[in-house]
């Protein structure tokens, strides 16, 4: 048989979110108590949306594929996505300032970061937020941007730490020259929500040192501080060093509808002057065919007046869960805690402690599952990543039983 890709063999066996679902199985398995209600396993850990999609929203999905049926409305392959849906998108989260041709619809955030790096190929330096969403290394490894993993992180990979200690904003002179840098606001996972002063700061570092930035905007509609910066692209000079990604499914519920956008400026050019937006139209058109036009139906929908109510509604809901478990956090004593006030994610510290040993206890004495802060990097060791998407009742119930790990 043919040699298998050495950057697969470079990966740590699983994925987070999947190591998590099996040894949650296996705890269920072995509890067949948790069969009942009142012992039943609560989800606070993988990020994914519970509520339905809400009435305008979904009403612009079901007619979208009402229209597939009909003959003035039918529709085929869509390229880099609905002109209206990218013209929508600029007005509404840019207040104009991208062409409809610098915004590219995608089947999600997390689709277009596994792309991106086609776009600098295995040579470019990585650098990431520590901790961060996970994809961002992985996604490096397999592109061959970084090596195997030393036991502390991968080989290859710059982790900038981002903790209590640096207000969870990174050091920036540790940022490497030419470099492809990852950085999420609001932060999955931490929840730190960075400032118009340090986003500047971050773009002329960047620009300084020839970085391009790959902002992920996936929670930018959980910020409800007016003073704090939704896009890279409110900072001067953002668009000489970024590429922003976003997405419809945390704010609009549509994680399994699958639809995103990623902002490529013209201005954006390589150290040779090419142009980074006219190379992301080539890979898109050559290895993707665009977003569902059922998700785009949908996607447009969720822009118009009505739609972005129902945003604020359903971001608000979540973010309701999230103040719930920081309270009930707080009241366990446990000192060091951000998020939940403009992300869906709480970062809890517990000093001393591995993270998969708290996870593993707070399966134990509460049947919740959590995120192991580990799993998100070396500096996200002794925390553990408490999710605010999930049911009313089921969020309550998980805060009550979170008591047990008093004492
Ligand atoms: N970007 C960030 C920062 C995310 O946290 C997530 C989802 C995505 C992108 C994915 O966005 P899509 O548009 O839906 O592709 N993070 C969740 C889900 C886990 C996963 O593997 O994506 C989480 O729990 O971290």
């Amino acid at each position: 048989m043919i040699n298998r890709n050495p950057c697969i063999a470079n990966i740590k066996a699983g994925y987070l979110f999947p190591e998590i679902s099996r040894r949650r199985k296996e705890f269920a398995a072995a509890h067949p108590e948790t069969a009942e209600h009142s012992h039943r396993i609560i989800s606070l850990g993988v990020g994914n949306t519970t509520e339905p999609v809400l009435p305008h929203i979904n009403a612009g999905l079901v007619e979208g594929a009402r229209k597939l049926g009909t003959v003035e409305g039918y529709s085929g392959y869509q390229d880099e996505g609905l002109q209206s849906l990218r013209e929508k998108i600029s007005a509404v989260f840019y207040k104009g300032k991208f062409q409809a041709d610098e915004i590219f619809i995608s089947d999600g955030a997390k689709c277009d970061i596994g792309r991106l790096q086609l776009l600098f190929g295995a040579g470019v330096p990585v650098a990431v937020q520590d901790p961060s969403y996970p994809v961002y290394v992985d996604g490096s490894v397999l592109a061959g941007a970084a090596g195997a993993w030393t036991g502390t992180g991968y080989q290859g990979i710059v982790y900038l730490p981002c903790t209590a200690e640096n207000n969870y904003f990174p050091d920036l002179s540790l940022l490497p020259e030419k470099s492809l840098f990852y950085f999420c606001s609001p932060n999955n996972p931490t929840g730190a929500t960075a400032t118009g002063v340090q986003l500047e700061a971050l773009v002329k570092a960047a620009l300084e040192k020839k970085v391009l930035i790959v902002f992920d905007a996936a929670y930018s509609e959980y910020i409800r501080d007016p003073a704090l910066p939704k896009s890279i692209f409110d900072i001067d000079g953002a668009k000489r060093c970024a590429i922003e990604v976003n997405s419809f499914s945390k704010p609009a519920g549509f994680t399994g509808v699958r639809l995103g956008w990623t902002v490529v400026p013209k201005e954006l050019k390589y150290s040779g002057g090419e142009s980074v937006n006219a190379d992301w139209a080539r890979v898109c058109g050559t290895i993707f065919n665009g977003a569902s036009n059922i998700a785009q139906a949908g996607g447009l929908a969720a822009l118009d007046a009505e739609g972005l109510t129902e945003i604020r509604r359903l971001c608000d809901f979540y973010l309701g869960n999230a103040a719930l478990i920081r309270e009930s956090l707080e009241k366990l004593g446990i000192s060091s805690i951000t998020g939940g006030d403009n992300s869906p994610y709480i970062w809890a510290r517990f000093p001393g402690r591995d993270s998969w040993d708290v996870f593993t206890e707070i399966l134990e004495k509460c049947h919740v599952v959590t995120t192991p802060g580990s799993g998100f990097g070396p500096a996200g060791q002794s925390f553990i990543r408490f999710s605010a998407f999930g049911h009313r009742a089921d969020v309550e119930e998980a805060c009550a039983r979170l008591e047990r790990l008093k004492g």
